[in-house]
């Protein structure tokens, strides 16, 4: 049965006319803001000849020039502040990148609008005060955990901070505490999922009712696969640290799209080449604006994530735009256990190995639903694959490289010179056969 439970009815169910309005006048806010206080982004506004006076309504967005996670790392790491350092009061960093991480600053209203979107999503689920929700995502500058926290915390839950791991700790909290509800990436789900099915436990033991899963993509299947295993309602969340973490988007219960916190963030579909804006249905890159962040606004902020859009009225009553599961990334990113993994660094690793030659492929593959990592690498012609001994400290040592840089594990396979198919034209280096998209 179908309830359909609204945190903030004015917000989500607003008349669609009244709230282009609102975004307009809170994009030129965040316009102004982003002019006066980010050197960076007035630079690329005076090269593109706008100023904050020529952003009227929403219709004016396309003026404005486009961001990409590349001036994050630029600016690494305060270069993208609006405000004042000491109205800074919490720092959120991107999950997987090497280097320089990707970090966002929060005011207290940035969090506080953060928490409301979460809430959202909470509420919208039947989370509420009589509520156990275990939060199984990452804490700490993952936006996972305490974005889900903060949310459940909102709506007055009882809230399991487990953060993730610990699996059948996990499960034995589960149904001590009678959670009702749980939070994790939809890959550890199904992992918990299957745990607690071994186990012998009956989802009938237990008082799951449902659970918002995301940070990585995950298929209808999975959904359904993980529906069965639990008997509950598993719904898809959104969000991404530059914006905002999770919580920008979240399913309902018509569970056929994402609605976007409109009067907080603004979403634009467009072609990654021609950047034009593309309507309705059409797949496309998304780019979103930050309309009410102070710490650090975004302003058409390529998330190279592929979606389409859906907007009217929803049967659930939200009148917000709905995005689609996302199908695709522009970029050659992947996400692996929830962390963004680019063929790129793997490959800097190799290139600090001695034994190996620039040749290699990435392979993942999931395994008891959780994502496995393997990277063949192929060696240097001189390099003796007789020495058993020598191949398993060289293997050893990539293994050991690729887990300080990439801050996860992978399996290292040698393989002789001459192995790994050469190309003419883009290299393959990714042979993902999970299937997703
Ligand atoms: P986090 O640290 O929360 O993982 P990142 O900024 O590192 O945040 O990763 C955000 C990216 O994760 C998104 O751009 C998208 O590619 C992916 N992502 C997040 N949520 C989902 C989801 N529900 N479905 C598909 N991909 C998602
Ligand atoms: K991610
Ligand atoms: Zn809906």
């Amino acid at each position: 049965k179908k309830i359909h439970y609204i945190y903030n009815k004015e917000m989500e169910c607003m008349d669609p006319e009244e709230r282009r309005k609102l975004q307009g006048e809170r994009l030129r806010k965040t316009v102004e803001l982003e002019y006066a206080n980010v050197p960076a982004y007035r630079a690329r506004m005076d090269e593109a000849g706008v100023k904050p006076e020529d952003i009227n309504s929403i219709d004016d967005i396309v003026k404005l020039p486009f961001m990409q996670k590349t001036d994050l790392r630029d600016n690494f790491p305060f270069g993208l502040f609006a405000a004042d350092r000491k109205d800074i009061i919490r720092i959120q960093g991107s999950s997987g990148t090497t280097g320089k991480p990707v970090v966002a600053g929060y005011t207290q209203n940035d969090i506080d609008v953060w928490t409301e979107m979460v809430a959202r999503a909470i509420k919208c689920a039947g989370g509420g005060e009589d509520d156990v929700i275990q939060i199984a995502y990452g804490y700490g500058l993952f936006t996972g955990g305490l974005g889900a926290h903060q949310g459940a915390t909102k709506v007055g839950a009882m809230v399991v901070p487990m953060s993730s791991g610990n699996t059948q700790r996990q499960i034995m909290m589960m149904k001590e505490l009678g959670a009702t509800m749980l939070c994790c990436t939809p890959s550890y789900a199904t992992y918990l999922a299957e745990t607690i099915r071994e186990m012998g436990i009956d989802p009938s033991e237990l008082k799951i009712k449902s659970g918002y899963f995301g940070a990585e993509p995950w298929t209808e299947e999975m959904r359904q696969h993980l529906e069965e295993l639990l008997d509950f309602d598993a719904f898809d969340i959104y969000g991404l640290t530059e914006i905002g973490g999770p919580g920008v988007a979240f399913e309902c219960f018509e569970k056929n799209g994402m609605h976007i916190n409109e009067d907080h963030v603004l979403a634009e579909i467009i072609d990654p080449v021609t950047e034009e804006p593309l309507p309705d249905g059409v797949p496309g890159e998304l780019v979103f604006t930050t309309l009410t962040k102070t710490g650090t606004p975004m302003i058409r902020y390529r998330t190279h994530d592929i979606c389409t859009l859906t907007h009217g009225t929803c049967a659930c009553g939200r009148t917000t735009v709905k995005m689609s599961r996302i199908t695709g990334r522009t970029d050659d990113m992947l996400v692996i256990r929830g962390v963004n993994v680019f063929p790129s660094q793997i490959e800097s690793v190799l290139l600090g190995v001695e034994e190996a030659s620039a040749h290699y492929m990435i392979v993942v593959d999931r395994v008891n639903s959780q994502d496995k990592l393997t990277v063949q690498v192929e060696l240097k012609e001189d390099v003796d694959m007789g020495d058993a001994a020598k191949l398993a400290a060289i293997a050893s040592r990539i293994k050991t490289d690729i887990k300080q840089t990439l801050l996860i594990s992978a399996k290292v396979e040698l393989v002789p010179p001459k192995t790994i198919p050469r190309s003419e034209g883009k290299a393959k280096r990714i042979t993902d056969n999970r299937h997703i998209g």
